[in-house]
């Protein structure tokens, strides 16, 4: 079937399913056009992850260890010192992450937790990083002031279609999710927005995900593609694997429709083997989590990624 290249910003979730319905290899070769259009063809970005706040969370999306109301063993703390946080920053750069992603198990943050996040943002960007926050949903003026201390990107996830929204999450809808995206923007903070893969949804549902990113107004500039990581004592633990090259048809989705943003290869490379990885570079992913923890879960260790990309010819951005 034909897929239209399309020179329009707006895609209609048919389309889309019609990228994903593609044979393997015509869908690579239109992400790979796209990617080398766009992008430095061997260049992958470096984002570093911290828990500053861990656990405890009062929400009940079903993929999620911090989540209270599951028993998964995963240690809580509340927020971090800034100096706990500098020096996981500072130790980040050194290693060459370029981006310091700050995540908290949080619904949103109370006025007293946003003033301790400013300061740290201030702190990550003075180390000369990019800074990343991904704090759940924002009330109105904080993503200025969030701005004000110099956030560059905050991440806020839509997780999946939203007609499979609803059997992942209840305790927030997709409009709350739309509307912190809304605020994020408005502030003029770069949004960081994608989903997971592998939470027993449809081919159309992936659709439906990656649809909803390309047609937000403008389209994210960082698009975080997640494999679902099965922790026990989460309802989604259990879920029937995912056929690999889905999660890569998946990327190569998201580089086609959003062309100028970094989709980054993100939770799930521990699980995934380096023949799936190297398939989802060749998707156009550009960016991965580099460093040894994602929030509470492995990722692939820093000395393992460093020789995975110098075996495919990538270097850091
Ligand atoms: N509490 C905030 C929120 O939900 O917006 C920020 C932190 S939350 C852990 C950030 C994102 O991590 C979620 O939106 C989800 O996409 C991703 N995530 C959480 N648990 C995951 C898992 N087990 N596997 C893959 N991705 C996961
Ligand atoms: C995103 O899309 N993935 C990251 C980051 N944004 C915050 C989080 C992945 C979390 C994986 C499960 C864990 O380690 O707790
Ligand atoms: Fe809480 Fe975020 Fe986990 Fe949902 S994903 S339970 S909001 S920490």
């Amino acid at each position: 079937m034909p897929v239209a290249a399309s020179s329009t910003s707006r895609w209609d979730v048919e389309e889309v399913e019609d990228l994903l319905d593609l044979p393997f290899g015509d869908l690579m070769y239109r992400a790979q056009e796209t990617h080398r259009q766009y992008h430095e063809a061997n260049a992958v970005q470096l984002s570093t992850l911290i828990s500053v706040k861990t656990g405890g969370c009062p929400e009940d999306c079903g993929y999620c260890p911090q989540a209270a109301r599951y028993h998964t063993g995963v240690e809580g703390h509340g927020l971090l010192s800034l100096e706990e946080v500098v020096e996981s920053a500072c130790a980040a750069k050194a290693r060459g992450a370029t981006r310091f992603c700050m995540g908290a198990a949080w619904r949103g943050p109370k006025q007293r937790d946003l003033e301790q996040m400013t300061r740290m943002v201030r702190a990550v960007k003075g180390l000369g990083l990019e800074t990343c926050a991904t704090l759940g949903m924002l009330k109105a003026g904080q993503a200025e002031q969030l701005k004000e201390a110099g956030l560059d990107y905050y991440n806020h996830n839509l997780d999946t279609s939203p007609e499979y929204y609803g059997e992942v999450i209840t305790t927030r809808g997709y409009e709350d999710r739309l509307a912190t995206l809304e605020k994020v923007r408005g502030a003029g903070i770069n949004v960081c927005c994608g989903g997971i893969v592998g939470m027993g949804e449809s081919r159309s549902a992936r659709a439906g995900l990656i649809a909803q990113l390309a047609n937000l107004d403008p389209y994210p500039e960082s698009v975080p593609i997640n494999h679902l990581v099965q922790v026990e004592g989460t309802p989604l633990h259990g879920t029937a694997e995912l056929d690999p090259l889905e999660f890569v048809r998946t990327v190569a989705a998201a580089r086609i429709t959003m062309p100028r943003a970094l989709v980054r290869l993100s939770a799930g490379r521990r699980e995934m083997s380096e023949a799936v990885q190297a398939l989802c570079f060749l998707a156009g992913a550009n960016s991965i989590f580099y460093g040894d923890k994602l929030l509470t879960t492995e990722n692939p260790e820093a000395a393992q990624d460093r020789a995975l990309l110098d075996k495919l010819g990538l270097r850091p951005m």
